[in-house]
């Protein structure tokens, strides 16, 4: 059933405001379990409504309700199962509900539910109206006491937000834990935890010498895994305070890993909940990017205690004010810590293959969306990634000095209050005494800014004219744009002494005089604004910038420009019936750049890898998605046969298997390049190097390598070869949740080992749990990646499961309801189909969010 649209425009204040939140939750170890609230409410002195007390509700049985303590009769409110109205209430008054709630049933994930036995919550975005009657909206702030009932035996551990300040063992085997939060919070931040938890603890020392005790709890068997996530905490909360001035302000700091999580993590305050995949790891378990994806996470869920937390959103418009803000934190942290340079190449990636993509699609939205019917919808790359790519430029524009400045300043004005986007535009106004107010449309216009280049060079005048256009949907207004470039002359130095042009304008020239030869242009270097770039530049220029652009980022874009081009042809080449060939350029700036002493380990890998199928599907259309994944292939395989010597050599002057595993820049580096090389060589010849990745797999001390090397073992010509991977791989890790997803993962993307009937058969597996979204993810991540995936059977495998898991877990529902919504980009053979199994899914979906895509997309 799709529900009513919500307007930001349509924004008012509550009418009632909620001082103290008082809950007890007394849970069962079967059947259902009771909650009270007890609230001390008032109305709200800004609100000029009448006195109508709403709160919401969702899947929760109502046993009683008293207003100052009297219990109302049925006839004293009006309640849906949706809604709760009080009508003609009280200026101040108590409000206590009592209802029951059934953790064990509840596989939406949202609210309080149960994983792997234990009792956990998820309230973000409208999950609390899951756990009891609340107004649910993130500008109703309250102090919150949480006391927990459960049986000791069965859930020794009973956790919430804030400091412990009470405990007791009760009749019946039965013990209580009640919790204090002293910071006002919004309802979506709370948590709740029971179960029978190990932990480790450790501290870390603020720099006001306060002492924050630390601990992370994941069940009992997972215990081993839980030291780098604390590693990584202490490690960010150090930053936070030495790059954003932010100390930490409770006693405790926890973090808590489940298996069913719809998410990576929940900044919940005090009281951090992470899927497990983003919290346990060991070097033996994770690979490297995994690693830096739970340094990442974990600093990113650390990071809301202040944006986010401490200084809350005033309703879901403003998702981005501490998405964006802590996306571009964490974006921040993770260059400081390992990943350097490659961190930039690696955001931008994301951006123009994902969030480029999300911005030409039916779901497409500004940063701060001005309408929704489901608000889970809009945790997008468009909040996330662009949100974080504008606060970035604030900080380009304004410097480092000058966006600290305003970033403390938000916070001194706005902590304890939930805020705006704008109020964070204002903060950094006023910080640096400068008018940011264009900047607003950077919030609330759609899709991606395109900049027209176009340069003129007059040898005679010695003058190099540059104009930028903005290319912007109708009734646009103008963006405020920091384009960062160089003018680069033949010796590969710049010959420009500002960096950067603000483009504020539709349309603007700037001139550079005595220049005594034309330079290539090296245009948004640093990708300084998430636009795409219109310019025709020279093929020689391009590749010029590809050889010898001394900005590290540019010259990985313009290697993939080159690549591109490359790419599209090879299509062309197999629509016409012809075999794939690459041009002598290519191989020789691959060649180059495996030779070149200027490019380093920091970048190698990085400028080897062939661009992300969705970046082409933007640029070569219509998709024909099994030709591109076999240009792509074909490419590879020549590449690595034409330059075996290089990467050979690359491959042995890096190739340490026994090395100990460290997590340093430099080993990730490394290992990096070891297995794009190994890669690339593989590609060429399965037969010469077979050993090589047989040994690597068998002999791997870390899980890098050995996913990798199990990745390429699976897509071995010889089928033998390929079921021993399998097999061997499924033995050694299949009472291990989270590497065993690399074994699902890595069979569906295969196009040899997976069609249609596999990817339904697969879900039959003993290790395979459709309760849990990361079993779902990997799966449908491998598949929507593999070229059988486009077929009729292929479409319907995936509208099946969105079918089914529409009556499971709606969110994930969506999330896979998305997977077909781009049918119109694609040849006709494959969007007639597409669309069919769209139809298919909107004639057999309930939920909203489902609901809401498919209008979209179908519309
Ligand atoms: N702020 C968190 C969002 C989140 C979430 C949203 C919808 C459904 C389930 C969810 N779990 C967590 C995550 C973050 O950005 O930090
Ligand atoms: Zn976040």
């Amino acid at each position: 059933m799709s529900k009513q649209e919500i307007f930001l425009k349509d924004y008012a204040v509550p009418n009632y405001l909620i001082d103290t939140v008082d809950l007890t939750f007394k849970f069962e170890d079967e059947g259902k379990s009771k909650v009270t609230a007890l609230y001390k409410v008032r109305k709200n002195p800004e609100s000029t409504q009448e006195n109508t007390f709403l709160l919401k509700a969702d899947e929760i049985e109502l046993v009683e309700v008293r207003v100052n303590d009297n219990v109302l009769s049925n006839k004293e409110y009006k309640f849906d199962g949706k809604e709760f109205i009080l009508q003609n209430a009280p200026d101040h008054f108590t409000f206590e509900v009592t209802n029951l709630i059934d953790p064990a049933n509840n596989t939406h994930l949202m609210g309080v539910y149960k994983s792997n036995g234990m009792f956990c919550s998820q309230c973000e975005s409208e999950g609390f109206r899951r756990i009891t009657l609340h107004p649910d909206r993130p500008d109703v702030l309250s102090e919150f006491t949480t006391t927990i009932i459960a049986n000791k035996a069965t859930n020794p551990i009973l956790l919430s937000n804030g400091n412990k300040i009470a405990q007791a063992d009760l009749e019946g085997g039965l013990h209580m834990v009640k919790w204090h939060d002293p910071h006002k919070k919004p309802c979506y931040l709370f948590a709740i935890v029971a179960g029978d938890l190990d932990y480790i603890a450790d501290t870390f020392t603020t720099m006001s010498t306060k002492e924050v005790r630390l601990k992370v709890f994941t069940d009992k068997q997972n215990i081993n895994k839980a030291g780098f996530a604390l590693n990584c905490l202490k490690k960010a909360m150090k930053w936070d305070e030495e790059v954003f001035g932010r100390e930490y302000d409770l006693e405790d700091f926890m973090i808590v890993a489940v298996d069913a999580f719809n998410f990576g993590a929940m900044e919940n305050k005090g009281l951090n909940i992470f899927n497990s995949s983003a919290v346990l790891s060991t070097p033996k378990t994770s690979t490297d990017n995994e690693l830096e994806y739970i340094d990442a996470v974990v600093a990113h869920e650390y990071f809301h205690n202040w944006s986010g937390n401490r200084v809350t959103c005033r309703d879901w418009f403003q998702l981005s004010l501490k998405e964006g803000f802590t996306v571009f934190r964490d974006s921040s942290y993770s260059k400081d810590m390992t990943q350097g340079v490659r961190k930039r190449i690696e955001d931008a990636r994301v951006m123009k293959a994902l969030q480029f993509a999300e911005d030409a699609s039916p779901m497409s939205h500004p940063v701060q969306p001005q309408s929704y019917q489901e608000i889970d919808n809009f945790y997008t790359l468009t909040v996330y990634e662009k949100g974080s790519e504008v606060v970035r430029m604030y900080q380009t524009l304004l410097g480092k000095e000058g966006f600290r400045a305003g970033s403390d300043l938000y916070f001194d004005t706005f902590d304890g209050q939930a805020a705006t986007v704008e109020d964070f535009r204002s903060s950094m106004e006023k910080a640096n005494n400068v008018d940011l107010s264009q900047f607003a449309n950077w919030y609330t216009q759609e899709g991606t800014p395109i900049i027209k280049v176009e340069e003129n060079y007059n040898a005679e005048s010695k003058l190099y004219e540059l104009t930028l256009s903005q290319v912007i949907k109708e009734g646009q207004k103008p963006f405020l744009i920091p384009v960062k470039f160089g003018l680069v002359d033949k010796n590969g130095n710049d010959i420009n002494k500002s960096d950067m042009l603000v483009l504020k304008d539709m349309t603007k020239t700037w001139e550079f005089d005595n220049i005594d030869e034309k330079p290539v242009l090296s245009i948004l270097r640093d990708f300084s604004a998430p636009v795409k770039i219109d310019f025709e530049q020279d093929d020689s220029e391009v590749l010029f910038l590809a050889k010898n652009d001394n900005d590290l980022y540019n010259r990985y874009e313009s290697i993939q420009r080159v690549l591109i081009k490359q790419i599209k042809t090879a299509i062309d080449d197999l629509k016409d019936g012809n075999e794939v060939a690459v041009s002598a350029d290519v191989i020789e700036l691959f060649a180059n750049t495996l030779t070149d002493e200027t490019v380093g380990l920091p970048v190698l890998s990085s400028y080897l890898e062939l661009p992300l199928k969705q970046a082409l599907e933007q640029i070569i259309t219509p998709i024909e998605p099994v030709l591109m994944d076999k240009a792509l292939r074909e490419i590879k395989k020549i590449l690595g046969s034409e330059l075996e010597v290089q990467f050979n050599d690359k491959f042995k002057e890096f190739f340490d298997p026994r090395k100990p595993y460290e997590f340093t820049e430099f080993e990730i580096n490394r290992r990096a390049t070891v297995l794009t090389c190994l890669s690339y060589l593989y590609a060429a010849n399965q037969d010469k190097y077979i050993d090589t990745v047989n040994e690597l797999f068998e002999n791997a001390n870390n899980m890098t390598h050995e996913s990798s090397a199990f990745k390429m073992l699976v897509n071995s010509d010889n089928q033998i070869i390929r079921n021993n991977a399998i097999s061997e791989f499924f033995e050694k890790w299949k009472n291990d949740n989270i590497v065993i997803d690399h074994w699902f993962r890595a069979q569906t993307a295969n196009r040899k080992v997976c069609d249609a009937t596999f990817f339904n058969k697969i879900m039959e597996n003993e290790k395979f749990n459709i309760s849990q979204p990361n079993k779902v993810r990997a799966i449908v991540a491998g598949f929507t990646a593999n070229p059988n995936f486009h077929t009729a059977e292929g479409y319907k495998a995936i509208a099946d499961l969105t079918i089914k898991m529409d009556e499971i877990n709606p969110h994930m529902a969506s999330a896979l309801a998305k997977k077909l919504m781009n049918f119109k980009q694609y040849d006709k053979k494959y969007a007639d189909l597409m669309l069919e199994n769209l139809n298919y899914i909107n004639d057999n979906v309930k939920s909203a969010g489902v609901k809401e895509v498919l209008a979209k997309t179908l519309a």
